[in-house]
């Protein structure tokens, strides 16, 4: 298969784990014979850096005319500690999302067995979890209207959703349900907020034409209890965009690290695969950020051509890597000096 790869990189960690992706990619391509070309862009604060635009012109157009993208990560101290700066690392993000209307945001969460006891959970309340989380990823409050007042003590963010853009997200969280264990739940806020309610009448509606899938409906603030409780009662999640931002960081507990998060942002046109994490500018240039979102993201572009044994691979060696602490220190603090080049490096070599 020929793909042409749109790379960006971002800021902080994010070339050095998308690095490690490419190697990966580039291992598989000559494995399979496959021919995979990578094209690289810039994106959030280093884009503001060199074109004074978090999402310049010619990256969004090296976006559209590729096969995928790959993403690292965006985001920068000196943005987030300057609450009046016009703009901002990640508009180039959320842009990017809108502009290639990518309105569902795959997130799969799983216990890996060699990490039982690296989360903070306990091992037999997370061993066995499989849970894939469809967060809406192009409207609700991330999207709506801004307003600060003149006098700058009074702002409101608007959220707002349309039935369309709910039922798009939920036909592909159902989908995959058929495919898993025929569960979804909605997550919501249904006793406070109007946008919620909708999201429930509109996914009951689909809901009857998936006969086989049980559909359940938890408030947000009980699903993140839930999470830490017992997350073996989740298969499918099928949320609103900020819910999900923050019931998926708060799953990553249970694989051990956020290091190890992957996700598939897909809408009927593109695709895009970044790993859950930000940018974690403490760690960047130092060669200790986790590579493994980035390269099981990489695994779910091959997943999303239908390279499934090319998948499988990846993630066989990312297990494998795992269980012998083959892993960067969020994961592996008892064996030190294990870098992301040396991850990336083990996973290539499989
Ligand atoms: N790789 C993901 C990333 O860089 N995330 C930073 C961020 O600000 N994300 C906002 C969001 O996911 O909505």
């Amino acid at each position: 298969m020929k793909l042409q790869i749109a790379v960006l990189p971002g800021d902080g960690i994010g070339p050095e784990v998308t690095n490690q992706a490419i190697k990966v990619l580039k291992a598989i391509a000559s494995e399979f014979d496959h021919t995979f070309k990578f094209k690289t862009a810039d994106v959030g604060a280093v884009a503001i850096d060199n074109h004074n635009n978090p999402l310049p012109d010619a990256t969004l157009k090296l976006c559209k005319s590729s096969d995928a993208i790959l993403f690292g990560a965006i985001g920068h101290p000196k943005y987030d500690n300057d609450p009046s700066a016009k703009v901002r690392p990640e508009q180039g993000l959320l842009k990017l999302r809108k502009e290639l209307e990518l309105f569902a945001n795959i997130r799969p969460v799983k216990a890996y067995e060699s990490l039982l006891d690296k989360s903070p959970l306990k091992r037999h309340i997370i061993k066995g979890v499989d849970i894939s989380i469809y967060r809406e990823l192009t409207g609700g409050i991330y999207f709506g209207k801004k307003e600060l007042s003149e006098d700058g003590n009074v702002a409101s963010d608007l959220c707002e959703y349309s039935r369309e853009e709910i039922e798009r997200v939920a036909h592909l969280a159902f989908e995959a349900a058929q495919s898993r264990n025929n569960k979804v739940t909605l997550v919501d806020k249904a006793n406070v907020l109007e946008t919620s309610r909708l999201w429930r009448r509109v996914v009951t509606e689909i809901a009857k034409q998936y006969g086989d899938v049980e559909l359940d409906f938890l408030f947000v603030d009980n699903a993140a209890m839930q999470m830490i409780l017992n997350p073996k009662q989740f298969d499918v999640i099928l949320t609103e965009n900020m819910f999900g931002d923050i019931i998926s960081d708060e799953a990553s507990v249970i694989g051990g690290s956020i290091g190890l998060l992957a996700s598939a942002s897909v809408g009927k046109k593109y695709a895009m695969f970044e790993p859950v994490h930000g940018s974690f500018p403490q760690a960047t240039n130092k060669n200790i950020a986790n590579p493994v979102a980035s390269i099981l993201s990489a695994a779910m572009l091959l997943e999303h051509f239908e390279l499934f044994s090319e998948a499988q691979l990846v993630k066989l060696a990312v297990e494998k890597s795992l269980k012998l602490h083959i892993s960067t220190p969020d994961i592996n603090s008892k064996y030190d000096n294990v870098s992301t080049s040396k991850v990336g490096d083990f996973i290539e070599d499989f």
